[in-house]
């Protein structure tokens, strides 16, 4: 299934009028207000966020998976999905992959097919949390940090393998992301995995070509429910500083105990020049991998007004690698990351409406009130107009869960895939 720019067009059409005074209407008032309206939709159609390749089929709990019907079962049909969403929203330029739920099977082709959508390959992820079919070594008490020096080189070899593997396709960095830890008190040494975590982490970054990025991801808790190696930011940072200059922090929303200020964590690492990639999600309690926006939007524009902060003030730290990372058990898979970037982009356009000289003039005056007026008169904007321009401009849906339901995508996946597939990942 392949979406073309006619299709999209025409379906603008009935909307376009509506949008048009919309549009007008907000650009008025903002550039009343000295934005500049240009720049702004100019910014939200630069803003591509890689769609991980295990989040397009539906997701399971341990309890169980209920297939959504059309899913993907290779990585050609996953390419070809993201190209709907892209094709849509023109938000999702990019995938990242998962080695080895999808490891390709002809370069050639998938970097072919993935041209033609328009879709670059973002970095590239590595699991050691899962045991692989013939594989020597479990990874039941870990892996890079693990005590045994077998089941640790099996674990550098296949981040080694990873990193081939992205090579080929034009992947520019490597994501780590940890299950090890510890379920019960005593059971590890914190020191000797802390330190194996590290040996092993700097003979991955040995191997890691001159122009690449190591991403090394944090989580508190799960699968390992006592202790986890990598827990949070700051161990994060040690570690890549430990490996080196390419080596930097991750932040997914979701890896964080209740109440954590991710939006300082941001903000801290960025002046340092450390933040390398963020995995967009959203939660009620723990990593639950919800839509993006769905229960916190607030705290989401929060973030994005410290991402915009540090892209405009630290040039010190790099551009940084996109993702969403969530999957779950009741929606469309589809219909879901179309959400999550909609709600991405509407977190981004508002913190990009706060005007930061008078910020900066309210917080030397230490005028409290309207530091918090000039966030909330940003957060309280309705700036869709401003995301249907970004993508009408750049030939996407003005509304893409619309145009998605109306061109009935999802039966023609079914049509053309059957109803009995099942996508490869979580
Ligand atoms: C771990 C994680 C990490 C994995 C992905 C499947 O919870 O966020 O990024 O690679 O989920
Ligand atoms: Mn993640
Ligand atoms: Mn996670």
């Amino acid at each position: 299934m392949k979406l073309n720019k006619t299709q999209i067009h025409d379906i603008n059409q009935k909307d376009l009028k509506s949008h048009e005074s919309d549009f007008n209407y907000l650009s008025d008032k903002l550039t009343n207000k000295g934005l500049d309206v240009n720049s702004i939709v100019s910014k939200l159609k630069d803003f591509q966020v890689a769609i991980p390749s295990w989040a397009l089929g539906a997701g399971g709990t341990r309890f169980g998976r209920f297939s959504f019907y059309g899913e993907p079962s290779s990585l050609e049909q996953k390419i070809d999905d993201i190209g709907v969403i892209h094709a849509l929203t023109q938000t999702a330029g990019a995938v990242s992959l998962h080695i080895p739920w999808d490891i390709p099977s002809d370069y050639n082709a998938i970097k072919e097919k993935a041209d033609a959508l328009n879709i670059k390959f973002d970095a590239v992820n590595s699991n050691t949390f899962q045991d692989q079919k013939g594989a020597q070594e479990t990874y039941k008490y870990g892996s890079l940090s693990n005590t045994s020096k077998a089941v640790r080189e099996q674990a550098i070899q296949h981040n080694l393998d990873v990193i081939n593997i992205g090579n080929k396709l034009g992947s520019k960095a490597l994501t780590v992301w940890l299950a090890d830890g510890s379920c019960f008190p005593g059971q590890n040494n914190f020191q000797t995995a802390f330190q194996n975590t590290q040996d092993s982490l700097i003979d991955i970054y040995k191997g890691l070509p001159d122009d690449w990025k190591m991403l090394v991801e944090y989580k508190p808790y799960e699968p390992n429910f006592y202790s986890t190696v990598i827990q949070d930011w700051g161990a994060s940072l040690m570690l890549a500083n430990g490996c080196g200059d390419k080596a930097y922090t991750l932040v997914d929303l979701g890896h964080h105990l209740p109440n954590s200020n991710i939006e300082q964590i941001v903000s801290i690492l960025q002046l340092k020049g450390k933040l390398g990639g963020f995995h967009f999600n959203d939660s009620k309690y723990g990593d639950d991998d919800l839509t993006v926006g769905s229960i916190k939007p607030y705290a989401l524009f929060l973030i994005f007004n410290e991402l915009v902060y540090g892209m405009e003030n630290n040039p010190q730290n790099p551009d940084l690698a996109w993702m969403i990372d969530a999957s779950h058990n009741v929606k469309d898979p589809l219909e879901d990351l179309i959400q999550s970037l909609e709600a991405i982009q509407e977190a981004y356009a508002k913190a990009l409406l706060i005007n930061q000289a008078d910020l900066k003039a309210a917080q030397l005056h230490h005028d409290v009130v309207k530091c918090q007026e000039i966030l909330q008169d940003a957060y309280r904007t309705d700036v869709r107009a401003l995301l249907q321009q970004a993508r009408l401009d750049a030939g996407g849906a003005l509304s893409p869960i619309n145009a998605y339901r109306n061109l009935n995508v999802r039966n023609e996946l079914i049509t053309e895939r059957g109803k009995n597939t099942v996508a490869t990942g979580l």
